[in-house]
């Protein structure tokens, strides 16, 4: 249980990291599945593998070679790997989301965002709501640190208290750019906290919260179990990003037939065709970092 205090924490700022919700053994498995991914990435010039609606499974970055691999998404990496699978139901994990959305949750979609060195992935500023609307905001997402996350290797990095706030157009024109506008990513920037922390760490973000994250500087890897989970009683209102046999799994408390719903009124976002995300945020110029 997260005492109260880490509780009232999460909903004045909008996020709280909780160290050590999975075991060393369990994290020592999650990285030798993903070394194993990044070695097979090397024979690979374009994304590739399948998932459930037929997009590609492994994202690669602009620049990828078998020398200096840049894979920097695995979609539902639980279809794929026990070791990841046990952790999206981790019980201290869960419990964590738990405490701060209420005891019945269930899982929208999880991913790998990985930074491996000499890479330039990054992340525009943005809101995760405009990408899953549903009926209500009951919606976390858990950035699980499956290696240390340090100031240079490329953290989240999160303006706190923005969860409270507006919900952001994630739209340029007629394109859904999954981004800010550049202006008002500068202002995010300016007012930026980085969320670093231990491997085994897991970061649970709102929904609504505005973040972003700049490319990995050090000489070390910095990969993110990402997986988002919702209130039982918050019910999608889109298509699922990145749908998987998965979507739906009550990972604490019941299922319970119900649905909750608060008002506000935005644009739908449009699903990528891509492999992931990346491919949406990289029409616009807007930068990222500092
Ligand atoms: O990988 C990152 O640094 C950011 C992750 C992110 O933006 C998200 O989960 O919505």
């Amino acid at each position: 249980m997260l005492p109260e205090d880490k509780i009232t924490f999460f909903r004045e700022t909008g996020y709280l990291l909780v160290e050590q919700v999975v075991s060393s053994e369990l994290l020592g498995r999650l990285r030798t599945d993903f070394n194993a991914w990044v070695d097979e990435s090397r024979n690979h010039t374009a994304p590739y593998g399948e998932t459930l609606d037929g997009r590609p499974r492994f994202d690669l970055e602009a620049g990828h070679t078998a020398g200096r691999p840049a894979l920097r998404r695995v979609a539902s990496p639980i279809e794929v790997s026990a070791a990841y699978l046990e952790a999206v139901r981790a019980p201290d994990l869960v419990e964590a989301v738990a405490a701060v959305i209420g005891p019945n949750v269930k899982l929208h979609h999880c991913k790998i965002n990985s930074k491996l060195p000499g890479t330039a992935t990054a992340v525009k500023w943005h809101q995760d709501f405009p990408f899953t609307p549903h009926s209500n905001d009951d919606l976390v997402t858990a950035l699980l640190m499956v290696d240390d996350v340090t100031d240079d290797n490329g953290p989240l990095e999160i303006w706190p208290g923005t969860h409270r706030g507006a919900i952001h157009d994630l739209w340029h024109g007629d394109r859904f750019t999954g981004s800010v506008d550049e202006a008002f990513a500068r202002q995010c920037q300016a007012n930026a906290v980085r969320c670093t922390g231990p491997a085994g760490s897991v970061c649970l973000m709102h929904t609504r919260l505005l973040h972003g994250s700049a490319p990995n500087l050090s000489t070390s890897p910095r990969t993110l179990f990402i997986a988002v989970y919702s209130a039982d009683d918050a019910r999608p209102l889109g298509e699922n990003p990145l749908p998987s046999r998965y979507e739906g799994m009550v990972v604490h408390g019941k299922a319970t037939g119900r649905v909750r719903s608060t008002p506000f009124d935005i644009r739908l976002p449009q699903k990528p065709s891509g492999a992931s995300f990346f491919t949406q945020q990289a029409v616009t110029n807007t930068p990222v970092g500092p």
